[in-house]
């Protein structure tokens, strides 16, 4: 099949809102410095649920959605080296080139490389590899993993151990990857107490990578009371449900009571910007630092006194966990399969790819840490 157009299905979503429609899809061959993979399984995110929802000011259609994919390489274009036929692999969103001044610099894994034309849909050449009835449609977020072929940058894929399952090490393509650097990108964390506001599938990871590294006191935040039980399974010492504290008692303020004057850590699993604002008024006096890794929908911004900065708390980001993914993931699926690093237990829900609408909807629902569909 190398050097020839592929037709396989994918979800399609036509526009802003719509549901996904599983589509007959034509993809391109690997041009120069591109991959094409067989995508086996993918994880549902809810950043592809704000894409479809129309709410991501980023957001293009048609589009073929989903970033938390495993694979194995199909087909390479000249000059690939890192990859090759047959490699189990990972599409990673978060770009690795070794060469621009952001992964140069040494300070983030924000590789600048592709970043342009990943925001405008299209790969580095500035076209599609997706055409349905003739009309191209969307890359997303550079993978696409909602089709069973996509094309990716080179610097955008890493290679993984094959003896790992694929249907659980998809979910590295974003969510535990993301709560796993956020935790152990922060030296501090060993000893040192934390909240993890939002107990979705970013929030379990903060709490078993803060559990794993042994801080010393992790609470968990949840409106949802059956999120007790996840957070408690996952390592958490405390859980608090802030619909349960009483009237007119903001969770900062019972935090920093219950906490002698605040955390050490905490972070924001929820892309609410009030609760981003309660964790970071949480955090202590003079040291602490809160994190945000949830997306807040577009118009969003936080707020808060400045008085809050000036008396030495810290406000900051992260995105896929500060983690470089060729550099870094394949040492996580070590981890994982040495049983140092958790992937099975958040696995909640499965779907085949012609039912992957139904996936958006587990998601929704309470009782969905992650949803892996078959492709
Ligand atoms: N396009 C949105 C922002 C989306 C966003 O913040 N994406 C996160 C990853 S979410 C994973 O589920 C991210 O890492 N962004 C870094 C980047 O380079 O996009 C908007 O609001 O415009
Ligand atoms: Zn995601």
């Amino acid at each position: 099949t190398a050097g020839k157009p592929i037709t396989c299905k994918a979800a399609v979503c036509w526009g802003a809102g719509e549901p996904l429609k599983i589509e007959e899809v034509v993809v391109a061959p690997p041009q120069a410095h591109e991959v094409r993979i067989k995508i086996l399984y993918t994880g549902i995110c809810h950043t592809d649920e704000y894409t479809r929802s129309g709410k991501d000011p980023e957001g293009l259609f048609p589009v073929i959605l989903g970033h938390e994919g495993g694979g194995i390489v199909e087909s390479v274009g000249e000059g690939v080296t890192s990859v090759k036929v047959g490699d189990h692999v990972i599409p990673l969103y978060t770009a690795e080139c070794r060469e621009c001044k952001f992964c140069k610099s040494g300070k983030t894994n924000l590789c600048g490389k592709v970043r342009a034309t990943q925001g405008k849909g299209l790969m580095p050449d500035n076209t599609s590899r997706f055409t349905v009835k003739g009309q191209p449609v969307h890359h997303f977020m550079g993978t696409s993993t909602f089709s069973q072929y996509t094309v990716v940058a080179d610097v955008s894929v890493v290679a993984v151990n094959e003896s790992a399952p694929l249907e659980k090490v998809c979910l590295l393509g974003c969510g535990i990857t993301t709560a796993w650097g956020a935790v152990v990108k922060q030296p501090g964390i060993p000893g040192s107490t934390v909240a993890v506001f939002g107990v979705g599938a970013i929030g379990l990871g903060v709490i078993a990578t803060s559990a794993l590294v042994k801080a010393s006191r992790i609470i968990a935040i949840d409106t949802n009371p059956s999120k007790e039980e996840w957070a408690k399974k996952f390592g958490a010492t405390d859980f608090v449900n802030p619909a349960k504290l009483p009237e007119g008692t903001r969770i900062q303020d019972y935090l920093v009571e219950i906490t002698d004057g605040g955390l050490d850590y905490t972070f924001d699993c929820t892309g609410n910007v009030n609760v981003m604002r309660a964790a970071l008024e949480a955090c202590h006096k003079g040291w602490g630092v809160s994190t945000i890794i949830g997306v807040a929908a577009a118009g969003q911004e936080i707020s808060t006194r400045p008085f809050q900065l000036v008396t030495g708390r810290t406000w900051r980001g992260s995105a896929f966990g500060g983690v470089k993914g060729r550099t870094e993931i394949p040492g996580l699926v070590e981890d994982y399969l040495q049983g140092k690093v958790k992937i099975d237990e958040y696995v909640t829900h499965h779907r085949t790819l012609g039912d992957i609408q139904a996936g958006f909807d587990d998601m929704h629902s309470g009782d969905c840490i992650r949803c892996v569909v078959d492709m």
